[in-house]
This record gives structure tokens, C-alpha cells and sequence, in this order.
């Protein structure tokens, strides 16, 4: 019986890279994101490259009514997801809490905290009704650490694993599985985000160094997926080899 994946943001980066490997999987795929133009283009490889039966839906994480009108347009065949993979997020800005911008804290917090909430506030009912399921929810190693200019990125991270770990007690009675992805510095479009589309401060962030690829975290939701029923992974935390934390990187020049 063909398996459904639903994963936010698979417009770029991780989500992307993920959407293509669910779909080497076998699994029948929900996209997201809110760049229509990279959805129907990735729904287009999907199907013609995998074969892989794919519903697309474009819509802001962030807007709650938008989560809802998405997930109900779900076909029938399309409802019943057995991994849920919140990866929908971004950094934005990278400076001292006194310098940031209000409105990046406020996108963090609406996007990572609260659209992961969204989402999966519509989608546990029926996996609670089948008693099955798997939510995979991408943290990061910011989620654990706190380092300097990043204070409400981490703790839109902390506060994802506090969810992760909440739902892990409170799904644990219905067979349904909670698991965390909490990569160091990966080379996606995040920096470019994060630096509001400065290509050449995104660049420098991974000067020196190998950072982490999509296709990494890919690998990472791979092994989490396909552990025999009675494992769950609860967490995975993964740096590039010359990222010792969130502040100490050892570069090649150094
Ligand atoms: P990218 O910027 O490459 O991709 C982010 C994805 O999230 C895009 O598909 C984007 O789609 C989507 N997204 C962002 N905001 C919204 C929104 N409001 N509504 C719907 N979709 C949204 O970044 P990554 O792939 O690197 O990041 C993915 C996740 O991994 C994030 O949660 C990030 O915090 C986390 N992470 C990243 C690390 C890194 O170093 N790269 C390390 C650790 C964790 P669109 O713009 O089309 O809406
Ligand atoms: C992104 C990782 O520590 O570079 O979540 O901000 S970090």
C-alpha cells in the first residue's frame, strides 16, 4: 500500500531534497511552499521522474485560515499521511536583539512556531483516528545552542523541540511517532533569506568551510523513515565536521 508524505516547504533547499527522496521511496507526495512557479515545476519532475502521484498546495504557513482551505482541497486519497514533515522555515536578520527588526521576529515565531503548529494541529486528527503516523519536524542545532545575533531564530528552534517533545508524550498512547533533524550550517537558500537577499553576506557565512547540502538532511529523513515499526528516532543532530557548535567553526584560513 503506497505511504503519503506531506512536507512543507519544498519550494528550495532541504524540503526539495527531501521531496525527491520520499518520492525514490515509493511514497505519495504533498508539496508546499508559496511559490507557485517552483511547485508545479517540482510536482512536474516528481511525476515524470518517479512516477510519484503528487497533489501541490501553495499557501503561507503563517495564515491559518490558508492551512485550512489547503488541507481540506486534499483529495480523498491524499488524506490519510503517514509522514509529516515540518520543514517550512527561515532565519531572518542576524544581529543583536536591540538591533533586529520586530517584524523578523515576528516572521520567525509565525512561521517556524506557529505554521508548524497549524499544520500539525490539522493533520494529528486523523492520524490520531488511524493510530499511525509520523511527524518529523526539522529543528536545528540552534535549538539546542543559543549563539550570539541569533537569540528569537533560537528560540523559534527551542521551541519546536519543546513541541516535538510534548507531542512525542501525548501521541506516544496512539502508536504515532515524533521525531527531530537538528542540522548545523547547511548550504541552502537560508543565508540568502536570512541576509534579506544579500548573495554576498549569504556566501561568506560558509567561507572555508564544507558546509552541510540538502541532500544530507535527505539522507537523515531517510534513515528516520524507513527504522523498523517498534524504533523511533527521537532526534538527530548533525554539523558540517568543521562546525564544533553554533559559534565555533574551524575554517580552512584559520
Ligand atoms: P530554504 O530557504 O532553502 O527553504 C525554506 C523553505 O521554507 C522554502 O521552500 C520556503 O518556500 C519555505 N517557507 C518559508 N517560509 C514559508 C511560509 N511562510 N509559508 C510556507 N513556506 C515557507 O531553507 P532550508 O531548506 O535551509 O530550511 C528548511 C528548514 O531547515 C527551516 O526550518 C530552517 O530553519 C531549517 N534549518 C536550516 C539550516 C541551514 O543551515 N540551512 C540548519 C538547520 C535548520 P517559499 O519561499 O516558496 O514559501
Ligand atoms: C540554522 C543553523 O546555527 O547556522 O538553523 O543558524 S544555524
Amino acid at each position: 500500500m503506497t505511504k503519503t508524505a506531506f512536507i512543507t516547504g519544498t519550494t528550495a533547499g532541504f524540503g526539495e531534497a527531501m521531496a525527491y527522496r520520499m518520492a525514490m521511496l515509493g511514497y505519495r507526495l504533498v508539496i508546499t511552499g508559496r511559490r507557485k512557479e517552483r511547485l508545479d515545476e517540482l510536482t512536474g519532475k516528481l511525476c515524470s521522474e518517479y512516477k510519484c502521484e503528487c497533489v501541490s498546495l501553495c499557501f503561507d504557513v503563517r495564515d491559518y485560515d490558508a492551512c485550512v482551505e489547503a488541507v481540506n482541497s486534499l483529495p480523498e486519497s491524499f488524506r490519510d499521511i503517514d509522514v509529516l514533515v515540518n520543514n517550512a522555515g527561515l532565519a531572518a536578520g542576524a544581529a543583536p536583539f536591540d538591533e533586529s527588526l520586530l517584524d523578523d521576529f515576528e516572521r520567525m515565531i509565525d512561521t517556524n512556531v506557529k505554521g508548524l503548529i497549524y499544520i500539525t494541529k490539522l493533520l494529528v486528527p486523523r492520524m490520531i483516528e488511524r493510530k499511525k503516523g509520523h511527524i518529523v519536524n526539522i529543528s536545528s542545532i540552534a535549538g539546542i545552542e543559543v549563539y550570539p545575533n541569533g537569540s528569537v531564530y533560537c528560540a523559534s528552534k527551542h521551541a519546536v523541540n519543546a513541541v516535538t517533545k510534548g507531542l512525542r508524550l501525548d501521541l506516544v498512547k496512539y502508536g504515532i511517532k515524533v521525531s527531530s533533524i537538528s542540522p548545523g550550517m547547511a548550504e541552502t537558500e537560508f543565508s540568502i533569506v536570512r541576509y534579506h537577499g544579500d548573495e554576498d553576506k549569504a556566501k561568506a557565512v560558509y567561507q572555508g568551510i564544507v558546509p552541510l547540502n540538502a541532500e544530507d538532511i535527505a539522507d537523515t529523513l531517510e534513515f528516520i523513515v524507513t527504522r523498523p515499526d517498534h524504533v523511533s528516532i527521537n532526534d538527530i543532530q548533525l554539523n558540517p565536521k568543521q562546525q564544533a557548535n553554533t559559534y565555533m567553526t574551524y575554517r580552512d584560513s584559520q
